[in-house]
C-alpha cells in the first residue's frame, strides 16, 4: 500500500444498505484526545458510551455508542475508536464527512481495502494466515467453510506450521553448530540421527499438507463444465444439481446460447457449474458463438462433464467431441435420460447402476476407494436421469473425489493456494536435503541450506518473510472497513 501505514483511517466498517446499526471504525496511533474532542465527553477505556454524534455546528448528525479501545489492546494494534449508530447509507456518510473533517488536522484519511487488518497483521496481533482468514470467514459461502475459516482465525492452522519450523528450526541449528566444527562434521548425520528426524518432519509435513488441500478444495471449490451435444441435458443436471431452474430448457436443440454459471454445495464444497451451448456444427451465428464460448469455458475446466444421450451411447458425434476435449483434464462421461432408456429396453447394466444410486449412495456411505487416489478411471460411465434425479447423488460424490474432497473428512482449516504452495516447496526441500543425508557427509553444507529454504517456505504462510508486493495481493481483496 501507498498511503503510511501510520496515518489515522476511518471507513464505514457495515456493509453498504440499510440495517440495524452501522459502525464506523477509526485507527491511529495516538486517537485519545481527539476521540475525546469529537464525543464531546472523556471516554473511558472499553466501554460503551451512549451519546449523541453532533457536527461542529452542534447538530446532531445521529445517536448511538462510542467506545474506545487503546492499543495494543485493540484489533488493529493501535488506538481504536468505534461508532455504533442507525445503519442507514446516508446518515453514516454524514457521521463518517464529519470525522473526516474533524480529523484533518491530524491528518485522518479513508481506509483502503483490508487495512485495517494489515495493521493487526504489521502490529502482530494476527500472522499473515490468520489475516487471511479473516477475509476468508468474511467470504465463506458454507457452513463448512466458516467453520473452518474461524479455526484458521484463531490459529489451529499457524499453529501446525509454527511446529513443524520450530523442529526444522532445531535441526538446523545443529548442522550448523557442526558446520562451525568441521572436524565433527563426519559422524554428524549419523550421530545425531540427522535423516531419521528428517524423514518424520516430512511425515508430519505431508499429513499438513494433505489437510491444506482439503482446505483449498473447500475455501476454492471447483470449475465444473457441462458439455456435450444439444439436446442431451446440459441445462436440466444444471437445474436438477442447483435444485432450481436456472437455465432455460426447451426440447428445441440450440437453446442454451451463452453460458450460464451456478454455483452449488455438496458437503459444504462450492461447485461452481457452468452450462454451455451444445456442440454441433451451426449455421446460426449466435448459437456458432455461444459454441466458441463453450469450447473457451471446456479449456479453463477443471473436471468436464461429458453429457450424452443414453439412448445414443456410441454416437460418432460424440466421439468427435471426446476428440477435441483438452489432454490432461478429468472427464466424468454421463449418460443421461436413463429413464426413457428402461421404458423402452432395460439394459443390464444401466439398471445395476441405477440401483446403486440413492439416498445411501458414495455421499453417504465412504467405499473403501475413497481415499488418495484423485481422478476418475478413464473408462468410468455413470448413468443418471436429470428428470427423474436417478445416479445423481453418486455424480455428486464423484464430483467430491474429483475434487479432492474425501468425504467426512475434517478440514481442520481453510487454506489458500499459496499456502499449499509454500508447503509443497517446503516438501521440496526437505526431499532434496534428504538426498544429501542419503549420500555423504560432505555436503552437510548442502544439506543446511535446504532446511534454511524449507524453513523460508514455511515462514512465508505466516508471514515473517513476505514481500510488500505479497502483502498489497493479499490485502487489497478485502473489503472497505475490515
Ligand atoms: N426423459 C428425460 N428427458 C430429459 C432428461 N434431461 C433432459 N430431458 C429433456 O431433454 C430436452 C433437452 O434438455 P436440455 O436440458 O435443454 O438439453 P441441453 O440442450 O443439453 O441443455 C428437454 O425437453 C428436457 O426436458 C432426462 O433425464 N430424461
Ligand atoms: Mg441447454
Amino acid at each position: 500500500m501507498s498511503a503510511s501505514s501510520t496515518d489515522p483511517i476511518i471507513a464505514i466498517a457495515t456493509a453498504p444498505g440499510r440495517g440495524g446499526i452501522g459502525v464506523i471504525r477509526v485507527s491511529g496511533p495516538d486517537l485519545s484526545a481527539w476521540a475525546e474532542a469529537l464525543c464531546g465527553q472523556a471516554l473511558r477505556v472499553r466501554h460503551a458510551h451512549y451519546l449523541p454524534f453532533r457536527n461542529q455546528q452542534g447538530e446532531t448528525l445521529d445517536e448511538g455508542l462510542a467506545l474506545f479501545f487503546p492499543g495494543p489492546h485493540s484489533y488493529t494494534g493501535e488506538d481504536v475508536l468505534e461508532l455504533q449508530g442507525h445503519g442507514g447509507p446516508a446518515v453514516l456518510r454524514r457521521v463518517l464527512d464529519d470525522c473526516l473533517a474533524r480529523g484533518a488536522a491530524i491528518g485522518l484519511r479513508l481506509a483502503q481495502p483490508g487495512e485495517f487488518t494489515q495493521r493487526a497483521f504489521l502490529n502482530e496481533r494476527l500472522d499473515l494466515a490468520q489475516a487471511e482468514a479473516v477475509a476468508d470467514l468474511i467470504e465463506a459461502s458454507s457452513t463448512a467453510a466458516a467453520r473452518s475459516a474461524m479455526a484458521s482465525l484463531s490459529g489451529a492452522f499457524s499453529a501446525e506450521i509454527d511446529a513443524l519450523s520450530e523442529r526444522i528450526v532445531q535441526l538446523r541449528m545443529l548442522v550448523e553448530a557442526t558446520l562451525d566444527f568441521p572436524e565433527e562434521e563426519i559422524d554428524f548425520l549419523e550421530k545425531y540421527q540427522a535423516a531419521k528426524r528428517l524423514d518424520a518432519v516430512t511425515a508430519t509435513l505431508d499429513g499438513v499438507l494433505r489437510t491444506a488441500r482439503q482446505g483449498l478444495v473447500l475455501r476454492e471449490g471447483l470449475h465444473v463444465v457441462l458439455a456435450g451435444q444439444p439436446n442431451v441435458g446440459k441445462s436440466s443436471l444444471l437445474n436438477a444439481l442447483a435444485g432450481e431452474d436456472v437455465a432455460i430448457v426447451t426440447p428445441i436443440a440450440g437453446t442454451t446460447r451463452d453460458r450460464v454459471i451456478q454455483q452449488i454445495h455438496i458437503e459444504g464444497i462450492p461447485l461452481h457449474i457452468v452450462d454451455t451451448a451444445g456442440l454441433r456444427e451451426t449455421e446460426d451465428t449466435v448459437e456458432r458463438i455461444g459454441i466458441e464460448r463453450s469450447w473457451a469455458e471446456i479449456a479453463r475446466a477443471q473436471v468436464i462433464l461429458h453429457l450424452q444421450d443414453a439412448r445414443h451411447p456410441d454416437d460418432p458425434l460424440d466421439a468427435e467431441i471426446v476428440r477435441r476435449l483438452p489432454a490432461g483434464t478429468p472427464v466424468l462421461r454421463v449418460l443421461n435420460k436413463v429413464d426413457l432408456l428402461e421404458v423402452a429396453a432395460p439394459a443390464p447394466h444401466g439398471s445395476s447402476m441405477v440401483k446403486k444410486a440413492g439416498p445411501t449412495s458414495a455421499s453417504q456411505a465412504p467405499s473403501p476407494d475413497l481415499g488418495l487416489e484423485f481422478g476418475p478411471a478413464a473408462d468410468e460411465i455413470l448413468r443418471i436421469s436429470a428428470r427423474t434425479g436417478v445416479g445423481l447423488d453418486t455424480l455428486r460424490a464423484r464430483l467430491l473425489r474429483i475434487a479432492g474432497w474425501t468425504p467426512g473428512a475434517e478440514s481442520p482449516w481453510l487454506a489458500r493456494e499459496r499456502h499449499v504452495r509454500a508447503l509443497e516447496d517446503a516438501r521440496a526441500h526437505l526431499a532434496l536435503a534428504r538426498e544429501h543425508a542419503a549420500h555423504s557427509d560432505q555436503v552437510l553444507d548442502l544439506f543446511a541450506e535446504e532446511l534454511r529454504l524449507a524453513h523460508e517456505s514455511l515462514c512465508e504462510i505466516t508471514g515473517q518473510f513476505t514481500s510488500d508486493d505479497l502483502l498489497g495481493v493479499i490485502f487489497s481483496s478485502f473489503c472497505i472497513g475490515k
